[in-house]
């Protein structure tokens, strides 16, 4: 099982966005074993975006995620990584498929409602900075014999 960071940008939560985005993690199976509502104050957001830092959307993009509520998700399944990041769909709305979130709610290059880790290393590293190991929880839950065929032993 994997774990993964899915950040509802301010967008996303500004246009009333959360409860339908939330639903297409839930709706593909996927498990929220975190979440939290907070303001991301500028050193995070420098933190989170490390690896863009002096390309010219860096600083806008700091400015964005800073500018209004967030909601962090920690989000759990086999293959959670790159299942979030098909969900999430290609990085620019203008771009992106129907089908996806970014490309069913938004049009904006930058304002792109939603953030997913993208792959392992960055997982871990970003769901450090954003959540205490207390606050990732590990519950069953009474669907999985549904969600995944569990006859062989594991999940699959
Ligand atoms: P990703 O979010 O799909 O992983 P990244 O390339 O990691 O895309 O970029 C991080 C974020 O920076 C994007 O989600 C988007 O909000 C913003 N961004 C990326 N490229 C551009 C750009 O060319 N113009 C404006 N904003 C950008
Ligand atoms: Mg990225």
């Amino acid at each position: 099982m994997e774990t993964t960071l899915i950040i509802l940008k301010p967008d996303a939560v500004q246009r009333g966005l959360m409860g339908r985005i939330i639903s297409r993690f839930e709706d593909k199976g996927l498990q929220i074993v975190g979440a939290k509502l907070i303001r991301i104050s500028p050193d995070l957001a420098q933190r989170l975006y490390e690896p863009h830092q002096g390309k010219p959307f860096y600083e806008g993009l700091v400015r964005f995620m800073t500018c209004s509520p967030v909601l962090v998700m920690a989000v759990r399944g086999l293959g959670a990584i790159e299942i979030g990041r098909s969900l999430l769909g290609a990085t620019f709305g203008s771009k992106a498929q129907p089908g996806t979130i970014r490309g069913d709610f938004g049009v904006s290059n930058s304002f792109n409602l939603v953030h997913g880790s993208d792959g392992p290393g960055t997982a871990k590293r970003e769901l450090d900075l954003f959540f205490e190991p207390s606050e990732l929880l590990d519950y069953p839950r009474s669907i999985e014999g549904w969600v995944y065929d569990l006859s062989s032993g594991g999940p699959e």
